[in-house]
């Protein structure tokens, strides 16, 4: 990249720019997703915004405390999760929402309906929030069958079925990586104009990695690929040197320095946690279709990830994603354990 030729472009590519170029592939488009996005965005500045300043506004800590004026604390996901779901119900382009943070997903009222179900995580790697290390949103779009008459089944749908997904990270800049079905593009939030800028365009993830990621501490309890995979990134026995190991035990940072540098993250079934630990819906499948549409590939340990079909909202699924090579070593490996 020339960073000199950077500093001094004048033709911004913004998010909205983009996406309504993408727009006039599809004549009968009637500029929905573009409105949808807006309120996305919206919802990841404000979440953007509050995170950079959580320690100042005191919004640390935990949901139900009472700050000093006796008014109750939100704890930050609380907090985005009423931003997103107030932003996209007023979009008027969304039917059914599925949240992290709601047991429930919510039907919208038919005043304010729209042909959208968008499915997220308002803010993923909650751990992280309270020592200042990068967290995101993260969410995935699909059209339901019947505008009139959306129904729970609606959500239930295979990842590959997704109209769109992305993520949001919070950290050292803010950037949203967009995919809309023809590959995957990132943008950085310029604070000075209050605009996601196309930064990172077209993203393809390296063929083969050289960094492995996973929580090691659940080691005792991996089946015998997930084992022998990680013994392998260690020892490997034909020639090539040992993988780096990187975790940070955010999905969205672990996912984004995956897709930018290659490598596979790894979040396995175990025997205490038999479907792994990370949702499939606002997790799995998005992450999944943004991997697919930059080269790569995801797989759960028994099939391609975006073949699932979910039979309950907040459904788990183990997850092995990354660069295309990677992940057909762990998938080799799978297929000679059965
Ligand atoms: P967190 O529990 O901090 O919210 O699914 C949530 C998630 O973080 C992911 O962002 C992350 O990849 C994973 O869980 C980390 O889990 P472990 O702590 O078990 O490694």
């Amino acid at each position: 990249m020339d960073h000199e030729a950077d500093a001094h472009r004048t033709d911004l590519m913004t998010i909205t720019r983009h996406v309504l170029n993408e727009q006039t592939k599809y004549p009968e488009s009637r500029g929905d997703f573009t409105i949808l996005l807006s309120h996305i965005v919206l919802g990841c500045k404000f979440v953007c915004s509050s995170v950079s300043k959580a320690g100042l506004a005191k919004l640390f800590g935990l949901a139900g405390e009472t700050n000093i004026q006796g008014e109750e604390q939100k704890k930050l996901d609380v907090l985005s999760n009423e931003v997103f779901v107030k932003a996209l119900i007023s979009s008027g382009r969304t039917c059914i929402l599925v949240s992290e943070e709601n047991e429930e997903a919510i039907f919208v009222d038919p005043s304010k309906r729209g042909r959208y179900i968008v499915v997220f995580d308002p803010l993923d790697g909650s751990s992280n929030i309270d020592c200042g290390v990068s967290i995101g949103t993260i969410f995935g779009i699909y059209l339901v069958k019947d505008e009139e008459n959306p129904t729970i089944d609606d959500v239930l749908q295979a990842g590959k079925n997704l109209v769109a997904a992305g993520y949001c990270m919070y950290g050292s800049a803010c950037t949203l990586v967009l995919s809309t079905g023809s590959g995957v593009n990132g943008f950085t939030l310029d604070p000075s104009l209050g605009e996601f800028i196309l930064t990172h365009p077209n993203i393809k993830i390296p063929k083969k990695g050289k960094i492995y990621s996973v929580n090691e501490g659940n080691a005792k309890n991996w089946d015998e690929p997930t084992t022998k995979f990680v013994e392998k990134c260690k020892f490997p026995t034909d020639g090539s040197p040992p993988r780096s190991l990187r975790y940070i035990g955010s999905m969205v940072a672990d996912v984004h320095r995956t897709l930018l540098y290659g490598g596979i993250f790894l979040y396995p079934a175990d025997k205490k946690s038999p479907n792994g630990k990370l949702r499939l819906l606002y997790e799995v499948f998005p992450m999944s279709y943004l991997m697919e549409q930059a080269g790569g590939q995801a797989f759960t340990g028994k099939q391609r990830a975006l073949d699932l079909v979910p039979g309950k909202i907040h459904e788990r699924s183990p997850v092995f994603l990354g660069s295309y090579d990677d992940v057909e070593e762990i998938k080799t490996l799978y297929a000679a354990a059965n």
